[in-house]
């Protein structure tokens, strides 16, 4: 059976990094159970359960992080590689259309987690109370500001003129605008962020059907 037989399968929660890849797939009109697999190895915010200590989940993941992909005998870990490989295999607007377009597409994935998570994630858990929150936040002044840039005269991260919504905005909105919100951050001072924290995280697809703890309008 080729990989495109297959199922795509991700091991992950939906409170979790896995969340990027459930998102992008609700996006392609994709249904958990129907068109993919989940399978459930607890999270962060629920503690983890079996499936990850499992020798199983270790042979697809060492490092034993999740989330995991399996498509065929593709296997995957690193949630915005997985969000590339999703958006590659079934293509559309949503993916890169040229290889410029598809590098732009992998910077976004790595500008997200080298330059925003280590400041946002810490604070959706609390990490280091008032000052530390404090502290994230000016860390992510000079960020912001080089994001509210990019993103000026735009709607969306790639594309020609206003741009149209890929999977690049969705790697780096499942950072800055699913943890902000989270977290109620205040991106009023960045005007093009802010409206574009809106636009990509007010679609109906970035709503998971159950679990998570992001509610619309938070
Ligand atoms: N850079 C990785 C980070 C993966 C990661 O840290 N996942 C967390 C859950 S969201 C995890 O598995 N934590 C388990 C642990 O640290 O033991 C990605 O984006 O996939």
């Amino acid at each position: 059976m080729s990989a495109s037989d297959d199922k795509i399968v991700i091991y992950g929660h939906q409170a979790s990094r896995a969340s990027r890849s459930y998102w992008l797939l609700r996006e392609y009109g994709m249904e958990i159970g129907k068109d993919f697999l989940e399978v459930d190895t607890g999270g962060p915010v629920t503690g983890f359960n079996d499936v990850r200590d499992s020798e199983e989940f270790l042979k697809l993941n060492p490092y034993r992080l999740i989330p995991v992909m399996v498509h065929g005998d593709v296997v995957l870990y690193e949630s915005q590689a997985i969000c590339q490989y999703i958006a590659e295999l079934l293509g559309g607007p949503m993916s890169g259309q040229t290889p410029g377009e598809k590098a732009r597409i992998a910077m976004y994935g790595l500008n997200s987690i080298s330059n925003f998570e280590p400041n946002f994630l810490p604070m959706v858990f609390g990490r280091g109370g008032e000052e530390g929150r404090a502290e994230y936040t000016a860390n992510l002044q000079p960020l912001l500001g080089a994001l509210n840039t990019e993103l000026e005269g735009r709607d969306y991260l790639i594309g020609e003129g206003a741009g149209r919504f890929t999977v690049a905005d969705i790697m780096m909105a499942s950072v800055i605008g699913q943890y902000g919100r989270a977290i109620k951050f205040d991106f009023e001072p960045w005007p093009n962020v802010h409206e574009w924290v809106q636009l990509t995280t007010r679609r109906p697809a970035f709503y998971p059907p159950r679990g998570m703890k992001v509610r619309p309008n938070a």
